[in-house]
């Protein structure tokens, strides 16, 4: 008995299908099944460690080609049942602070303990110049050389929801791919802090030792993020400046209220340069991962970021479609100058863009 007459009801006549129709559907089946064998076989080599590969999954999940983002998601959830075993670190702070050399610090410090370290990067700019950050790895060069460590420079994008959403993809790659460590930086622009913190599990803060008032000129919301306040460069003439810097934090940060992991951010010092002070920072997430993994935060706040991501992809991608709509494109158009000769309100502009999508 053939596959297709196995399951035909015997008093039901046998619906003929036109041989192109067939034809059809059966080359879209043999992609299908190509595209599936090929997910297998790129998630099998990702487990097995092969950066090439990895590289290359990376690239099919930044690509916005059609063609590659179904492939891209088979990956991501073929390689998702290996995921989520890592501790995922988020660092940021203005451009100069010492992210870089401070990650080639930590990353070297790992990888000595025998640990697998990825360096993933969300910059903000590069969805205005193209640019990204990590672009020059001149500041790493013993992680870019070291065969337990992965680097990926930013991906750029049009919006920092859809860069900081192919990075969080990422994520669940590297993880696949065996690293333990996966850390993410970001410059303090825009939105940027936000979105990493809502991917990782420790946020870190840089910061350098200013002229006295230390808490001066920092970003609202930026303290309520960190998990740890490090003051870098604290090295020759800067150490007593560092320490000021460090007990004026520690001060503010008593103002604050308790956070829901239990968990009271601290302030340190370090030299990512000299390499000092980067051992008790590596304690210091250790301890954070072995409070909230005891208390369950760690696996409750995971859940929380799965949630957000599920709502804001789902935002993105209504926004995108309804933006690229052809009709809704040209009517904003028409309405956009109505609206600056008062011939309509904003909002009555809006209602009738909306219904107009809606209706199409
Ligand atoms: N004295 C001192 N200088 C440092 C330290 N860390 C970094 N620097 C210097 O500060 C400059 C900037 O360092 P990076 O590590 O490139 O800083 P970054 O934050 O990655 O900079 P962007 O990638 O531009 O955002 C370089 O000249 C470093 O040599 C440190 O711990 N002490
Ligand atoms: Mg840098």
């Amino acid at each position: 008995m053939t596959e297709s007459t196995k399951h035909t009801p015997k008093d039901q006549p046998i619906q003929k299908v036109p041989p192109s129709t067939n034809l059809n559907a059966i080359n879209r089946f043999k992609r299908k099944q190509k595209k599936m064998e090929s997910a297998v076989q790129m998630t099998q080599d990702i487990v097995n460690g092969n950066t090439t590969v990895l590289s290359k999954a990376i690239t099919l999940i930044e690509s916005t080609h059609q063609k590659h983002f179904k492939l891209a998601q088979e990956l991501i959830e073929q390689c998702l049942p290996y995921a989520n075993n890592s501790i995922r670190i988020g660092i940021t702070g203005v451009p100069g602070v010492g992210k870089s050399t401070f990650i080639e610090a930590l990353g070297n410090l790992l990888i000595k303990q025998g640990k697998k370290v990825a360096v993933l990067a969300i910059d903000p700019s590069s969805s205005i110049s193209g640019g990204s950050i990590l672009g020059d790895k001149t500041r790493m060069e013993s992680l870019v050389r070291s065969d337990h460590a992965f680097i990926r420079p930013s991906p750029s994008g049009k919006s920092l929801g859809g860069v900081a959403q192919k990075t969080r993809e990422s994520i669940i790659l590297c993880e696949a791919a065996g690293y333990d460590i996966i850390i993410v930086e970001t410059v303090g622009v825009g939105q940027s802090e936000t979105a990493v913190h809502s991917m990782v599990d420790f946020f870190l803060l840089l910061k350098l030792a200013g002229a006295g008032d230390e808490l001066q000129g920092i970003k609202r919301g930026i303290i309520e993020m960190a998990d740890a306040i490090v003051i870098n460069k604290a090295d020759g003439d800067n150490i007593n400046r560092a320490k000021h810097a460090k007990n004026q934090f520690n001060k503010a940060l008593h103002l604050y209220p308790p956070t829901e992991s239990n968990w009271i951010p601290k302030v340190l010092t370090c030299s990512g340069l000299q390499h000092e002070g980067i051992l008790d920072i590596w304690k210091l997430i250790k301890e954070y991962v072995g409070l909230t993994q005891s208390n369950q935060y760690f696996e409750h706040r995971r859940k929380q970021q799965n949630e957000f991501w599920l709502i804001q992809t789902i935002e993105d991608q209504l926004k995108n479609a309804f933006y690229e709509h052809p009709k809704v494109h040209t009517t904003l158009q028409e309405l956009t100058t109505q609206l600056k000769q008062n011939k309509i309100t904003p909002f009555a502009a809006a209602h009738s863009l909306l219904n107009l999508y809606k209706d199409s």
